[in-house]
């Protein structure tokens, strides 16, 4: 279990700009576990639909957009509103297990990806 997060931290560092390593160090040395998505033209950038992670985890999903986008973490109902200038970022602990879709709030209000949280 512990090298499954490993590896999956270390998938997200190599993926990361370089001005986002530093955070994702620190962040990696408090046990937070960093997730950097970008949306292009209203689709999230990624090799997977769904992004996987395990109960009582603490969170980070940091958001970059080529527009201004209200997010919406359905079920830990969760808003922010990110912007080209103004990457957003969603921070809390797993605390529930389940499949979560997140959403643009825009017209035909779009899933983005769906959060799946399974228990320990
Ligand atoms: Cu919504």
């Amino acid at each position: 279990m512990k090298s499954t997060l490993s590896r999956r931290l270390f998938l997200c560092l190599a993926a990361v700009s370089p001005a986002l390593i530093a955070d994702v160090g620190l962040a990696a040395v408090r046990n937070r576990l960093v997730i950097n998505l970008n949306i292009h033209r209203r689709q999230v950038i990624a090799d997977r639909r769904t992004i996987r992670i395990s109960e009582g985890e603490e969170v980070s999903i940091n958001w970059t957009t080529d527009e201004a986008l209200e997010l919406h973490l359905h079920g830990y109902n969760i808003h922010v509103v990110a912007t080209p200038e103004h990457p957003a970022s969603m921070s809390f602990k797993a605390h529930t297990v389940g499949r979560f879709p997140i959403a643009a709030h825009i017209f035909k209000h779009p899933i983005l990806t769906h959060l799946e949280i399974f228990p320990r």
